[in-house]
């Protein structure tokens, strides 16, 4: 956009003194922060508006993304990045000596997701809009993001995010025009109308308004907004009396109060039930009334629209479709079938089975009886169609949406959808191999995979700035716009001043976290040492504790050796666990009650530490990931999906260590297997073990005496405070078999360690590992990922 410096300053300055009756010296970060957001938004309103009626008007197919996450992280940089007035919003502000440091750190994060999958939505928007297709985000205004981790006595403790706060969301309009209203509970039944046929009835049903406030969706550079559409509960002003009671009034709110904090484990809740439908049905309804406002005939609808469904949080939404088009609008079921399935798309983010979301059928019918009736009908039609076909009842039985009195949310996406897709190569192989197999025999052709990607412009502009600024010498400023320029890095590898200017770019990173580390921790870690990273959520499948184990292991070399030759070490962790998940927090105390023994015994020298970073998130990660040297994706081979902080440690110069799952392997196969370590089974040596039942923890327990000794620690005192988590941790390890194989892949985890070792003591050779993989990470940028969701299952045009 168009503006000087001098502008901006009179803009913000008038802003400032309107909007707070308070001049630049005397304001708050936070006042400055909301000025400088306000005034944004003045500029970029008018494209906003114009945007929404180009794409009606030009009667263009629109993407729905729907998603019960959104995990954006903080906007106030993105949204001036992709206005083209970072630099000089920057520099007016020096120039008015304000920190904008300080100003930026006053946005709350907005976090409204758990971690991978909510995160992925939220880079999707911002590719959206980046590549200029037209997509629209649908989604939960939540009151409270995910918990807030505080660690109290080595111990997770969970408070409310509150982050709203005392000045709100600035960057949401709320747009009252387009509130809708959601039914739920009643009854539903069949009666005949006058002509003697049988309609549906719903009636005796709780009626709620939804409410949307939209959120920009700014381009990078090019002009575009698209909406990200969150949707908020209301009580309609003629049903209010019906709400006598405060905790009538209570559960109503619930609804859009707070985001479930699991991320891998299903539980039948109903709020969460009710949490999933009234964001499709209000997101549906919206989009068949815009739909029909360009007077084109329902039938043809997914012509005009596509509807992804992310994992099956929304898969309700081809059956609250069907009824829509059927029962609301008339159509024939045939003709509502056939556009329902041409309209919905749906991704599978995991394999796990017990995060796969399967409803008790009293319970759904209890909370949405017509949508009820009508699951039933389309598990019926699937069943009979399927029959006639002569298919193997046993893969009927398997792959129909309601049996053992549940209704498998998968099944609906899938039968409901044209497109399945999987998030990275393996990931996608395995659903069409082993757990969707049965559903691939049907439908080979609605599978498809779409490997992860990340906002480059996120995870090197704004988080990386000195790395940039090395790219920007070294190849010019084009791979801002275009990130495929990155490629030219790989001429540079041998270049011995280039590898230097990086590793020192590095080093200033490192000595950002090491200064936040000692600020937030009272920790002292050297920027000599190595900085080695883990952060994501804590679940046993991601082997925390596998790190965890080869820290105890170098601690009991050095307790042995105390001059042990070794790189100093400083492993990073930063991990919330599930309020409920008991092993992932007893991990959590372990990893600080070990940084205590571990960061306060003098005798190693300072050659190992400890620190584990709380309340990981957006702009924690933004500090983080710059400042590693080694990247632990560690999962069990197959367990994990695709992983996406594996990409922003790729692009931003650290060197993977991995097993080779999910994306771990597209990486490997991008850098070349001289800059990567990988260590440990692959998925067909974890399938075999679950084929030949022939793991035994407790013999590799018995028979190798590191490992032995490392085990025996959690248990013996040697780490202190940890006598019922370690105890815990005993038993999942030895009692009960190592679910995730830790202890068969430690010896080959603890030698790819000591080859990182080996390698970071050559800085060239460690540096050339680096430059290469910032070179090739060009491959997980999400704008190439969207293309694709756009062109394959969506078939939009920009
Ligand atoms: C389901 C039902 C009830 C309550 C919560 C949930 C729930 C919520 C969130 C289930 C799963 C999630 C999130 C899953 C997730 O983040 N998966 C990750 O998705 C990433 C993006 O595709 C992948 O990179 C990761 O590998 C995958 O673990």
């Amino acid at each position: 956009m168009q503006l000087t410096k001098e502008q901006f300053i009179r803009d913000f300055k008038d802003t400032l003194h309107e909007e707070q009756l308070v001049k630049v010296p005397a304001a708050t970060p936070s006042e400055l922060f909301t000025t400088l957001a306000k005034l944004i938004r003045k500029y970029y309103t008018s494209t906003w508006l114009d945007r929404n009626h180009a794409l009606s008007d030009n009667k263009q197919k629109i993407a729905y993304y729907f998603s019960i996450e959104f995990l954006p992280g903080r906007m106030l940089e993105t949204n001036l990045l992709n206005l083209g007035i970072l630099d000089l919003v920057k520099e007016g502000f020096a120039d008015l000596d304000v920190d904008f440091e300080a100003v930026k750190t006053a946005e709350h994060d907005m976090a409204l997701g758990n971690g991978g999958l909510g995160r992925l939505a939220a880079a999707f928007m911002d590719s959206l809009a980046t590549t200029g297709y037209p997509g629209f985000g649908n989604g939960l205004r939540y009151k409270y993001g995910l918990f807030k981790q505080r660690i109290v006595d080595g111990y997770q403790v969970e408070l409310p995010d509150s982050w709203f706060g005392s000045i709100g969301n600035v960057w949401e309009v709320r747009k009252d025009h387009d509130i809708v209203q959601v039914k739920l509970f009643g009854n539903a039944y069949l009666q005949p109308n006058e002509e003697g046929k049988l309609v549906p009835v719903y009636d005796g049903a709780q009626v709620l308004n939804a409410v949307p406030y939209d959120v920009p969706q700014i381009g990078f550079e090019n002009g575009v907004i698209n909406n990200l559409r969150l949707w908020d509960v209301e009580i309609p002003e003629e049903y209010e009396l019906n709400y006598p009671t405060i905790d009538a009034l209570r559960t109503v709110r619930d609804i859009t109060s707070t985001l479930y904090p699991d991320d891998s484990n299903f539980e039948g809740k109903q709020l969460r039930l009710v949490q999933e439908y009234f964001m499709t049905s209000a997101g549906l309804q919206t989009i068949i009334k815009s739909y029909l406002k360009q007077g084109l005939p329902l039938e043809q609808i997914h012509e005009k629209v596509s509807v992804h469904i992310n994992d099956t949080h929304p898969a309700v939404a081809p059956a609250e479709f069907m009824r829509l088009l059927v029962d609301e609008y008339g159509l024939n079921w045939d003709a509502a079938w056939n556009a329902t399935v041409q309209t919905m798309s749906y991704t599978n983010h995991t394999i796990l089975s017990e995060a796969l979301e399967k409803w008790d059928a009293s319970l759904f019918k209890h909370v949405l009886p017509r949508v009820y009736q009508i699951v039933l009908e389309i598990d019926n039609r699937f069943v009979a169609e399927m029959a006639n076909k002569g298919v193997d009842p046993a893969v009927i039985e398997n792959t129909r949406i309601v049996k053992d009195d549940q209704i498998h949310m998968a099944n609906l996406a899938i039968i409901g959808g044209h497109s399945v897709n999987g998030v990275a190569k393996l990931h996608t192989e395995l659903l069409k191999e082993d757990t969707l197999h049965d559903f691939y025999t049907l439908y080979p052709e609605k599978f498809n995979n779409k490997t992860n990607g990340i906002v480059q412009r996120r995870w090197t502009q704004i988080s990386a700035p000195e790395l940039s600024k090395a790219i920007d010498e070294t190849i010019g400023k084009e791979w801002r716009k275009d990130i495929h320029e990155l490629r030219k890095l790989n001429d540079f590898v041998d270049d011995k001043a280039v590898l230097e200017n990086f590793y020192q770019v590095k080093q200033e990173a490192k000595a950002r976290l090491a200064a936040f580390i000692k600020e937030s921790t009272g920790v002292e870690v050297s920027t000599e040492a190595i900085f080695d990273v883990q952060v994501k959520r804590l679940h046993a499948y991601k082997r925390q504790l596998l790190n965890v184990m080869h820290i105890v292991k170098l601690y009991n070399d050095l307790k042995d050796n105390p001059d042990k030759d070794m790189v100093p070490r400083v492993f990073i962790f930063g991990a919330k666990a599930a309020p409920g998940y008991h092993f992932a927090k007893s991990v959590i105390k372990i990893i600080n009650e070990l940084a205590n023994l571990i960061n306060n015994d003098e005798s190693l020298q300072g050659k190992l530490k400890v620190v584990f970073l709380e309340n990981y998130r957006v702009s924690l990660a933004e500090i983080i990931i710059p400042a590693a040297d080694v990247s632990e994706q560690i999962s069990l081979a197959s367990k994990e999906a695709s992983g996406t902080s594996n990409m922003k440690f790729m692009m931003t110069g650290a060197i993977t260590l991995a097993t080779l799952d999910g994306a771990n392997i597209e990486i490997k196969d991008e850098v070349g297997d001289e800059n990567i370590i990988i260590f440990g089974m692959d998925k067909d040596e974890v399938y075999r073990h679950y084929a030949t039942h022939d793991y035994y923890s407790r013999g590799i327990y018995e028979s190798n005496p590191v490992i032995r000794r490392v085990v025996d620690s959690f248990v013996n005192g040697t780490i202190p405070n940890i006598q019922n988590e370690g105890m815990e941790i005993y038993e999942a390890l030895i009692t009960h078999n190592d679910e995730y194989f830790l202890l068969e892949d430690f010896p080959a985890y603890v030698e790819a360690q000591e080859r990182i070792d080996a390698l970071y003591r050559d800085r060239q050779t460690w540096s050339r590992m680096a430059l290469r993989n910032i070179a090739n990470s060009d491959k997980f940028t999400s704008d190439d990922t969207i293309t694709e969701y756009a062109e394959e299952i969506w078939k939009l045009k920009k």
